[in-house]
């Protein structure tokens, strides 16, 4: 197996740190976007969207989607269980790992690609689209601080690949300028809780 990786994206990460937590080792393979590499033939038979990550499995199939990878290895190598240990918890997983993907993840993901300087002339940029998000994903982080009180972790205080999920996500928050408020208890014990854990720098 090899994974092509993209190190700064949250994505990639979020798979990165999902091997690491299940102790595996699989090689990475930097896909240089600068060189124009995840458009060149060669990965656009890997992922046809050219985006990272992608895992190549060794008869050469090619999975993309970073989910769609967590649930390969979590099917392939089930423990540690992070997608849920029973059918409920799967359920509790899969809703918060929607919900931190989709609530804040991919918000920040907007803020990044709207206002950042680095995707200036790549594609259209609406910084007000990208200010609304900003402002949506401290509004998610408000709502998530009381819905985690008194929780260790996000689903039934076993980490998750929700947690990872939106550990990624406040990696990039910090890149693009939004921060988790200090008020926020409950989310800045749990980034500590989970930013010691030794896979978070995967
Ligand atoms: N939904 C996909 C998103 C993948 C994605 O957007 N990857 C970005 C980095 S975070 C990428 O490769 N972008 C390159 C491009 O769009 O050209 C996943 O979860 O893996």
């Amino acid at each position: 197996m090899k994974l092509y990786d993209l190190p700064p994206s949250p994505n990639a990460r979020r798979v990165r740190i999902f091997v690491a937590e299940k102790g595996l080792e699989i090689p990475t393979i930097a896909v240089d976007m600068a060189k124009g590499e995840n458009k060149a033939a060669d990965y656009l038979a890997k992922n046809s969207l050219g985006k990272m990550p992608v895992l190549e499995l060794d008869d050469g199939t090619c999975i993309a989607e970073s989910g769609a990878i967590c649930r390969y290895l979590e099917e392939t190598h089930p423990e540690p269980a992070l997608m849920g240990r029973t059918a409920v918890e799967r359920a509790q997983v899969e809703m918060w790992n929607r919900r931190m993907e989709l609530e804040i993840l991919l918000p920040l993901i907007h803020v990044f690609g709207h206002t950042h300087e680095m995707w200036k002339g790549v594609h259209t940029q609406v910084a007000e689209w990208g200010e609304l998000c900003r402002e949506n994903s401290l509004n998610r982080l408000a709502w998530l601080d009381g819905e985690i009180a008194g929780r260790d972790y996000i689903v039934n205080d076993n980490y998750s690949v929700a947690d990872i999920t939106l550990q990624c996500a406040l990696v990039l928050g910090k890149a693009v300028g939004v921060r988790v408020p200090e008020e926020l208890d409950n989310v800045n014990a749990w980034f500590a809780r989970v930013a010691a854990r030794p896979t978070a720098r995967a």
